[in-house]
């Protein structure tokens, strides 16, 4: 009776076996996988179980509503005692496995809910196993079998659960192991329980097949012992290649433990969802790594797939020891204007560089020579003949000085301008050719220079026309200098007449003059040197009013400089140096003016100054318009060495008066007793400049200027430079940080004080030699031996230029003053900042020559930036066009080496557009440092400053990139 109420409830049951979900979830998330040995509910024959003895265990089969067989065994015989009933199970191969697990789902009758079985009905049955290699007739011996467990209901049933048609089905998992067998049987013992066993499912775990760092790893079945893990080696999947031997271990519950180790994907390929792709046509890879594919560099491409260089378009070309992230590069043009210099002895050949330099840095110029007769065709080679100096083939510069030449001799010389692709390029090479005649000669040499007259600030010459000669003379430049001081300076002047007057000189005084002539060749030599002196006596006065005044104020001048000058000479150092005063207050005295503090109107704090607080405010000056004034205060509390050193600036200033100078209106230092100031306030007044200091200003207004405005402020900054180098004057921290600037950006050169400034600048550092020096902008002699000059002022200045023409980056970016030192050493030089002309990076490039008086002299740029200015199309060629950058040996130079894109992005300070260039796919520096302006524009970096910092600094990445890739490095 109970087993039909049982069997009723069985077929309304949900038994499917959750097997094939388990099996597809190992996959989709890493768990163990159960390989089943034995499923009762999916067996669709007869189950062919043995029952001892006949009339124990019930085999029943019934049909599900699906027609599948559902295989039950049943057994009650509560009432009658001693009951000893076995159910034996097939023989069940073991597999692979070593432990196995027996799943059971049955039910159990409650013995209470059972009238009158007191003392026979049990709840419990007993689980046995038996190995055996023997897969057939084995005889059941119930003493060869093992107990696993007693098998006992969590839930058992009663009659009222029966009339409710409610099933307490139970579930009871056995472990057993290990299993060393080729198979096994199960066997079930009743003592007397009313028991249906309603699937029996037997199976063992394994570690299933997965994909982990680009290697897959096969099935794996565990160690029995959960204390020892089975190490797997993994086998890289295609087109990936082994980096550190891929390993897991498989863990005794099935679970996959410990990732070792990875492969990566191979040249050609990157990883693409834990696979390796093939780059798309128009992308490479070239090593392998967890790179991705990157764009191909400019002027190349790849059609196909999976390629691990990008190939050059035709007429461009990669040199053996170019990296395949470097564009592809072509030779370059022939040189330009090519000219010469022809003296008695010495042929000087100049030319400019190409205007394409092919995208490459490893310019040369090879000279060859032809001598011809007076049939042009019939020429033969002479650079044997000839002495080139330093050498004709392989020149890194634009010059070759050519001696040993024959007279009255036509030698025809071309110019090639070669690279480290020209050998490549089968198109024939052109060159510049001129011809140069020796009997000719070049410009002619200025002979028999005379004095027609001379006045007490005058002298006017004449000199011969020199020969009549093929090459026209455009005109003739005067050289002039005091005798006395030949080696200090010496000023010039040019006529296209053979004769000049010279004025502006000192009376009785003796001058050496020179004279050179001009041609579309070249200069001439300078001719010998001729001394004549001004005159000074009075019968010059009495002839002419004008000269009489002038000489009164020239004398007036020596005078003065002769008192004042720490020096002997007059005329070389025109300012004094307050220090040179036994008290200074003197100085402050003599050079300044002395402002009552009540004419004063503090309005507010600008910034904040070594001595005190800098206040804007206004000047009222009896009679005058009411000015703007900055106010440099001295805070209270001061001793007297403060004191002084804080006039000093204002005593230095006092004596400047020029547009591109910071005007000095006074200074306070008196007590006025009609006003009220608390203390005794010590101030110094100078003119108000609105737009504060230059760094800063341009930091602020990124990419907002033309370039002639720049240049515009570089000839002010260059003006003012060039009034205090003639006043003998020497900087020593000119940085844009010391440049003011006024509403109407004019520049003016600010912070005065000698050595002083350079302890209250946070730019200066301490040097070996114990100064205290601003590295970053002083030139390496006033490092290593404070030998500053206005040449090193100058060295200065062109970094000026650059932190101008870079909207105020700072110079050398993020590398330490040691590396800085270092660097410029081994002959770096800041590269052209983005959108610099050519032009003015070659005039920074000049100001940095290492030896400090091959330096452009204020004077000289001066004129060279008035230049450009008049002729704005001088300043169209871009750096970046023609993608020429200095010629410094930056191979040599470390750069600091950036990790990610991020932190190279950190590094510029360009953070906010990390997303824009990963989601663009720029997550690789080799992908970045191909980038172009339209690269970085169509990323969204909408402002033209941010395009320019990014772009500037792709180039030195690339730089850095090729050098990485040169040592070996692979990012
Ligand atoms: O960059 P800034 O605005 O310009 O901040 C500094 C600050 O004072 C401390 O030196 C500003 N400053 C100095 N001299 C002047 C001046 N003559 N006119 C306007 N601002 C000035 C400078």
């Amino acid at each position: 009776m109970f087993l039909a109420d049982i069997s009723i409830c069985r077929v309304k049951m949900r038994l499917s076996s959750s097997c094939q979900i388990v099996n597809r979830c190992i996959f989709l998330f890493f768990f163990p996988i159960a390989v089943v040995l034995l499923d009762t509910t999916s067996v669709l024959g007869e189950l062919g179980w043995k029952t001892y003895p006949i009339n124990g265990w019930d085999a029943i089969t019934e049909m599900d509503e699906h027609n599948r067989p559902i295989h039950t065994f049943q057994v009650c015989n509560v009432m009658e005692p001693n009951q000893n009933n076995w159910l034996r199970s097939n023989w069940i191969s073991r597999q692979a496995a070593q432990k196995i697990y027996v799943e059971l789902r049955f039910t159990l009758r409650d013995c209470n809910s059972i009238p009158w079985v007191s003392g026979t009905c049990k709840e419990t049955f007993n689980l046995f196993y038996y190995e055996t290699d023997e897969t057939h007739g084995v005889k059941f011996k119930p003493v060869q079998y093992t107990k696993i467990d007693t098998i006992a209901a969590d839930e058992s049933f009663t009659q009222m659960d029966l009339g409710d048609r409610i099933l307490k089905l139970n579930t009871e998992v056995r472990e057993v192991g290990p299993i060393t067998k080729k198979g096994f049987y199960l066997a079930f013992q009743d003592i007397g329980a009313c028991i249906a066993l309603v699937s029996v499912r037997v199976y063992y775990k394994k570690c299933p097949f997965t994909l982990r760092n680009l290697a897959s790893f096969p099935d794996t079945v565990p160690r029995v012992d959960s204390s020892s893990l089975v190490e797997v080696k993994g086998a890289c999947v295609d087109h990936a290649e082994e980096r550190d031997t891929p390993k897991l271990f498989c863990g005794a519950d099935g679970d996959w433990l410990v990732p070792l180790g990875r492969c990566v994907c191979s040249i050609g390929y990157e990883e693409i969802d834990g696979s390796c792709m093939a780059c798309h046509p128009g992308f490479y890879k070239a090593y392998a790594g967890s790179i991705k594919c990157s764009k191909c560099p400019p002027h190349s491409f790849s059609y196909g797939e999976g390629a691990s260089v990008c190939r050059c378009e035709k007429g461009f070309f990669r040199a053996e020891k170019d990296p395949p992230t470097m564009a592809c590069t072509r030779p370059p043009s022939p040189p330009r204007n090519l000219m010469f210099n022809l003296n008695d002895t010495c042929l000087m050949l100049l030319w400019s560089p190409p205007s394409d330099t092919g995208g490459r840095r490893d310019l040369t110029y090879n000279v060859q020579c032809k001598r011809c007769g007076p049939d042009p065709n019939r020429c033969q080679l002479c650079e044997e003949e000839l002495r080139f100096l330093p050498r004709h083939l392989g020149l890194i510069n634009a010059t070759v000085a050519v001696t040993d030449f024959a007279a009255h001799a036509n030698y025809t010389f071309e110019i090639e301008s070669l690279n480290g692709v020209s050998d490549m390029s089968t198109f024939p090479r052109q060159v510049a050719i001129i011809t140069v005649s020796t009997d000719q000669g070049g410009p002619s040499l200025v002979r028999a220079l005379k004095k027609d007259w001379a006045s007490p600030n005058s002298i006017a010459l004449s000199w011969q026309k020199p020969e009549p000669a093929t090459v026209p003379v455009l005109d003739y430049e005067v050289k002039y200098h005091e005798k006395e001081h030949e080696q200090l300076s010496y000023s010039s002047t040019r006529t296209k007449a053979p004769s000049v007057i010279v004025s502006g000189l000192k009376p009785t005084t003796w001058y050496v003059f020179s004279v050179r002539s001009r041609s579309a060749a070249g200069y001439s030599s300078y001719s010998p040197k001729y001394e004549y002196e001004t005159t000074g006596d009075s019968s010059d006065l009495a002839s002419d009013q004008g000269q009489v005044l002038v000489i009164v104020t020239a004398a007036i001048v020596l005078i003065y400089k002769m008192c004042i000058s720490s020096v002997p000479f007059p005329g070389v150092k025109t300012y004094v140096d307050p220090d040179t005063y036994e008290d200074p207050t003197q100085a402050v005295h003599e050079f300044t003016k002395e402002i009552d503090p009540c004419r004063i109107r503090i309005e507010r704090v600008i910034g904040a100054g070594e001595f005190g607080e800098v206040c804007s405010g206004r000047l009222r000056t009896p009679g005058k318009k009411e000015i703007a004034v900055a106010i440099k205060t001295l805070k209270g509390g001061y001793v007297d060495r403060q004191r002084r050193d804080f006039l000093r600036e204002a005593s230095i200033m006092g004596q400047f008066d020029h547009p591109n100078i910071i005007r000095l209106e006074g200074v306070v230092t008196k007590m006025f007793y009609v006003c009220v100031f608390a203390g005794r306030p010590v101030m110094i007044v100078v003119e108000y400049m609105e737009n504060g200091s230059l760094d800063s200003f341009l930091r602020q207004h990124d990419g907002h200027f033309t370039v002639i405005q720049l240049v515009g402020m570089l000839r002010g900054i260059a003006s003012g430079m060039k009034y205090l180098s003639d006043m003998g004057y020497v900087h020593r921290d000119l940085a844009a940080r010391n440049i003011l600037v006024n509403s109407n950006l004019v520049c003016k050169v600010s912070d005065f004080g000698l050595s002083r400034v350079l302890e209250d600048d946070p730019e200066a550092a301490y040097t070996t030699t114990g100064g205290k020096i601003p590295i970053r902008w002083t030139a390496p002699e006033a490092i290593s031996y404070r030998k500053f000059s206005s040449a090193s002022d100058a060295w200065s200045y062109g970094i000026v230029m650059w932190e101008v023409m870079s909207y105020g980056e700072r110079p050398y970016w993020e590398m330490s003053n040691q590396d800085v030192i270092l660097s410029i050493e081994e002959g770096y030089r800041l590269p052209a900042p983005m959108g610099c002309p050519v032009a003015l990076h070659q005039l920074m490039l000049h100001c940095w020559q290492k030896e400090r008086n091959h330096r452009p002299k204020f004077t000289d740029v001066v004129t060279f930036l008035d230049k450009l200015i008049r002729n704005p199309s001088s300043l169209l060629p871009l750096v970046e066009d023609i993608q020429s950058l200095p010629e410094s040996p930056l191979e040599e130079m470390e750069y600091p080496m950036f990790i990610s894109v991020g932190e190279w992005l950190d590094s510029i300070k360009m953070s906010q557009y990390k997303s824009n260039f990963m989601s663009a796919g720029y997550n690789t520096l080799d992908s970045v440092a191909t980038m172009s302006i339209e690269d970085v524009r169509r990323i969204g970096v909408d402002l033209i400053g941010h395009q320019r910092r990014i772009v500037s600094s792709v180039q030195t990445l690339h730089l850095q990139l090729l050098h990485e890739h040169e040592k070996g490095f692979h990012v």
